[in-house]
């Protein structure tokens, strides 16, 4: 059995050591050039970041430290967290360790609750989530630790113990959100014996007589644990981290980026596109009726939620276990059957469209239908759920790169005159 502390602690010297002659002896290799489009385009394709928790090919999607995400859909999200910051599944004796570390530190703080109650009653829950977690900067051992002056090298330790503390403390949260935002109630005390995804689905306080809400719960936090490190969350938690601001500060300024409308919350407008579609047609639409609807959302310059990608070229798989999810447990879901019309009838209406280079569905496309059916219509709701699983990825990539010594941030920037000149040779 090797904890994580046991595994990070011989893994990342080595690591250090691997990347040390690397730069010293291939340091000025070119692994990229920026083009004009690339630099006012949002850097698509330019590899200048590292990451090593997770891969996003075009042609596959996600794969996480070498498994592809649809072989890694009947584990625990806990045990992704492991894989992530190890490379390695855990084994049992690793799992329960993890769970009874998560378990003893999962107690919210009370003036946590205070912050939210003093909230205004109509604030974004992903506001709420994130005040929760900015308001806790105070606990943190990384930043109590850098100022007693703890060794540059050993600067992923407190990043783990903040982290593994975030994680544990995170779906009280969330559910405590979903509880007071949407008043269904006191809060719900976690449950002894039950995994980090079980507990989160019993906190919610969702009737759950079959146990398939706790098990769309699980994976729903394995699909969005992480995307590799360009992303918008992913990049600027990193961005932040590396002027070794502490994993509350750098968790919390990446989901400020998730909670943008093209990023983390087209799961809540993909729902809305999806009810406006029912409710137009008193019903599932006929195919007929979703292409008018599409191209008349398309010819007023909206976007069709949930489809392209940034990198991916393919049905993004994560929509695929979910959609293979709502086929087992809610085939006749009038949302469910929209949102399976929508993956049959849109990607044609984008090819037609030319606009979107990736016309297929992205993992924001089918989530919302499946938590709709469960009884979480709050779709302002679905992007606190996405942040309480993307934490596992922003986490493990920041306490690698402080295990990795990586630098501060700081890439050149050129004003649109110096393009200008520059072009002009
Ligand atoms: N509907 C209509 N037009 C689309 C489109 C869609 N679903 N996807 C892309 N386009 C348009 C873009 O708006 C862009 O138009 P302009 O040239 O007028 O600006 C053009 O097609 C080229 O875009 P692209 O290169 O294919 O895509 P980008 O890398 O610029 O953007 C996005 C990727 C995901 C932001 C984009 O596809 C989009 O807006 N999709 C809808 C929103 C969405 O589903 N977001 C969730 C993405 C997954 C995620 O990060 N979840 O957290």
């Amino acid at each position: 059995m090797a904890t994580l502390q046991d595994k990070l602690s011989e893994q990342l010297p080595r690591k250090r050591e691997e990347i040390r002659s690397l730069v010293k002896d291939h340091g000025d290799k070119v692994m990229s050039e920026v083009t004009v489009a690339q630099a006012f385009g949002g850097m698509r394709g330019v590899k200048g970041l590292i990451c090593d928790t997770s891969l996003v090919e075009p042609d596959v999607g996600l794969i996480i430290r070498g498994r592809n995400i649809l072989e890694l859909v009947d584990h625990l999200p806990e045990e992704i967290f492991y894989l992530l910051l190890t490379g390695e599944l855990p084994d049992k004796a690793a799992l329960e360790a993890l769970q009874a570390d998560l378990h003893k530190r999962q107690q919210v703080p009370k003036y946590v609750w205070d912050v939210l109650d003093a909230m205004p009653e109509d604030s974004h829950p992903m506001t709420m989530f994130d005040t929760a977690i900015l308001v806790m900067q105070k606990e943190s051992q990384f930043a109590a630790q850098y100022r007693a002056g703890i060794a540059k090298g050993d600067l992923w330790k407190p990043a783990l113990e903040d982290s593994l503390r975030l994680l544990a403390m995170l779906p009280g949260i969330a559910a405590g959100v979903y509880r007071k935002r949407f008043k269904k109630g006191p809060r719900i005390e976690p449950k002894d014996g039950l995994d980090w995804g079980g507990n989160y689905a019993h906190m919610l306080g969702v009737n759950d007589p079959t146990g398939e809400f706790a098990n769309m719960i699980r994976l729903y936090l394995v699909l969005h644990s992480d995307h590799e490190g360009g992303n918008v969350s992913a990049h600027t938690c990193h961005c932040v981290a590396s002027a070794l601001s502490d994993p509350y500060y750098s968790v919390s300024a990446g989901l400020n980026g998730l909670a943008g409308p093209l990023h983390g919350l087209a799961n809540q407008e993909c729902l809305r596109f999806v009810l406006s579609l029912i409710e137009q047609y008193k019903g599932v639409p006929s195919k007929e009726q979703l292409t008018k609807f599409a191209w008349d959302n398309l010819n007023s310059g909206k976007v069709i939620p949930g489809y392209g990608h940034a990198v991916l070229r393919v049905t993004d798989p994560r929509f695929t276990a979910f959609y293979n999810f709502g086929k087992r447990v809610c085939p006749e879901d009038d949302v469910f059957k929209t949102v399976a019309l929508i993956f049959t009838t849109i990607p044609d209406i984008l090819k037609e469209h030319g606009k979107a280079k990736n016309p297929w569905p992205n993992v924001d496309a089918g989530s919302g239908a499946l938590l709709y059916h469960f009884g979480v219509t709050e779709f302002d709701y679905y992007t606190v759920m996405f942040g309480v699983s993307r934490a596992m990825g922003m986490l493990s990539q920041l306490i690698i790169s402080r295990g990795l010594g990586e630098a501060i941030e700081r890439p050149k920037s050129v004003g649109t005159d110096w393009v200008q000149k520059f072009v002009k040779g």
